[in-house]
């Protein structure tokens, strides 16, 4: 079978691939698409469960490259729903006319770097072969589902879904005794609106989280209005904040205010809502003072709304607050004042299998007719090695990275070994720590630039040098050390899924921070990269 040549093949047609696929297309290059799903969206194309929301307030959860496109489109909600983020993914796909270049119900089953040719050999499941210059993972980092081990899922008689591979068709949850596993966004998300129907709901819950206020509402034709008129700053946002977006803050520690000022401005975040308890204080994630302050107010307004005391004494999160992602929600707290909304902490009373009827405990057994596993993601991670994708000799990214216990990058874009591959909001950048589409844009940009530099200099390949990824490790862990968050697990850490721990995977000095460290090395002519130019052999681009 003869091979499909691109210049570059893309993984993923959620907002990464569709970026890239037009930043590439735009600077004249052939590109294709090879998305698992049969339309666009990415992780908005599976998450389709009740209640899936963005959580960053939708006028910044859109592209900002292009001020024609970000001004056609209004959301209609404070944060939008599955159903209008998939819808305006759609939108973008018609207006910059992609579809065309996406090839899906497709997906990538392995990768190879042929050292000859200087070429990627991509394989797929639907037996085609294709061969590129570059290859480029749009695969996000939340987008390989996490259902644990648990033995005799196969055996449940009822109806069993996981959020992030829900149907297409509504799931009718009315009259059924529901069990839900995980309490992250999803599960926070996804209860309230299925205790509307169920006859009893059961939450089996491992580790209480910190749910702030959404207070989600519709968007008034004033407040769109205006966020078109501001398109200017919308897009300031994206380059000159730490999470690449706008958000509510005092600028000060918590430490430089009476306990009556911090409960006036805590209160204040609570009434607007957003994910402000973060931002508030900005030393929150650094000073544990802080820390406890913001922390303790969010128990607190547990014991407030949850009648019984016992059920908001095991709702009670006792790690640092945003060391693990902070959620938003609505009504979560309120949903167990409800008679037929139960809670069940699995600390003492794990879950030891599935069985027929429901989910066996060590202590009991809960019956339930329908089992919805809000259990998240292989998080940073779980997509790429899914793949076999091998680099130079043969050397796998499971070998490299050591089966995710020994992640390494240079930048979170690129690695020794990988030659002309690139990664869209990979491990060891900014990635999950930011709105998505900030750090989508900002990497996109930055790759775009890259093979630009690579295609006007007449080079074959580009490749970090094994130093330059030592050091970005070490810079990503002295930061990460210096702050509160290796000091929970999470899936930060990978320690939601067994045998992936392995250490810390996120930049967290900043997007913007990140962004300029990302324009120095472009500026310094890719500092800390090897490239190879045809028939001149190895030119390497100084470290400092
Ligand atoms: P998360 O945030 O990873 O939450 C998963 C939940 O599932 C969390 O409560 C976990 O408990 C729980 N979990 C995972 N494995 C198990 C096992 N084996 N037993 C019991 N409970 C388990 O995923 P989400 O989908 O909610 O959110 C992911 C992101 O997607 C979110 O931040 C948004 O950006 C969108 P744990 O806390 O690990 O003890």
């Amino acid at each position: 079978m003869r091979a499909k040549q691109y210049d570059a093949v893309v993984i993923g047609a959620g907002f990464s691939g569709l970026y890239m696929l037009h930043k590439l297309r735009e600077r004249g290059l052939s590109v294709r698409v090879i998305e698992a799903a049969d339309g666009v969206g990415g992780v908005w194309y599976w998450s389709r469960y009740p209640g899936a929301k963005c959580d960053s307030d939708s006028i910044f959860y859109n592209f900002t490259f292009s001020e024609e496109l970000y001004k056609k489109w209004r959301w209609k909600d404070r944060y939008a729903s599955q159903p209008e983020i998939l819808e305006y993914l759609n939108f973008v796909a018609d207006e910059l006319e992609l579809r065309s270049d996406i090839q899906f119900k497709t997906r990538v089953t392995e990768a190879s770097f042929q050292e000859e040719e200087k070429t990627w050999k991509i394989t797929t499941d639907t037996n085609e072969i294709i061969e590129a210059k570059y290859l480029i993972s749009g695969m996000g980092c939340l987008s390989t589902t996490n259902i644990p081990p648990f033995e005799g899922v196969s055996l449940f008689q009822g109806e069993q879904y996981h959020t992030g591979r829900w149907p297409h068709e509504q799931v009718d949850f009315t009259g059924k005794r529901v069990v839900v596993i995980g309490n992250g966004s999803s599960g926070v998300q996804a209860m309230p609106e299925i205790a509307k129907e169920a006859k009893e709901l059961t939450l089996l819950m491992r580790t209480p989280h910190y749910v702030g206020e959404a207070r989600n509402h519709l968007l008034s034709k004033e407040q769109q209005d205006e966020a078109i008129a501001n398109y200017k700053e919308i897009r300031d946002a994206f380059f000159t904040t730490p999470g690449g977006i706008r958000m509510f803050t005092t600028g000060k520690s918590a430490t430089e205010f009476s306990a009556e000022q911090q409960k006036e401005t805590l209160d204040y975040v609570w009434k607007t809502g957003a994910l402000a308890l973060g931002s508030a204080f900005p030393d929150i994630g650094v000073n544990k003072e802080t820390n406890n302050v913001v922390a303790q107010y969010v128990r607190d307004k547990i014991d407030e709304i949850v009648e019984q005391p016992e059920t908001a004494e095991q709702l009670h999160p006792d790690y640092y607050i945003t060391t693990k992602r902070l959620i938003i929600g609505t009504n979560f707290y309120e949903m167990f004042n409800e008679d037929h909304v139960h809670i069940v902490s699995l600390k003492d009373n794990p879950i030891e299998r599935i069985v027929e009827n429901g989910v066996k405990l060590r202590n009991e057994t809960i019956e339930c007719d329908v089992i919805v596993y809000a259990t998240g993601y292989e998080a940073m991670t779980g997509s790429l090695l899914k793949i076999n994708l091998q680099g130079r000799n043969g050397q796998t990214i499971q070998e490299k990275w050591e089966k995710g216990r020994n992640v390494s990058t240079y930048l979170g874009l690129t690695m020794e070994n990988f030659p002309n591959f690139f990664m869209i909001t990979g491990p060891q950048s900014p990635s999950v720590l930011t709105n998505m589409p900030s750090a989508i844009e900002q990497h996109v940009d930055w790759i775009d630039q890259c093979i630009g530099y690579v295609e006007s200099n007449g080079l074959q390949t580009i490749e970090a040098q094994q130093n330059a990824e030592i050091a970005w490790g070490k810079q990503c862990d002295d930061l990460a050390n210096s702050t509160l968050f290796p000091q929970t697990n999470s899936w930060y850490t990978g320690a939601n899924i067994d045998g992936t721990q392995r250490g810390f995977v996120i930049y967290v000095g900043g997007l913007d921070s990140y962004r300029k460290i990302c324009d120095q090395v472009a500026e310094r002519q890719y500092e800390g990269f090897t490239f190879e130019k045809a028939f001149q052999g190895i030119v390497k681009s100084s470290m400092q």
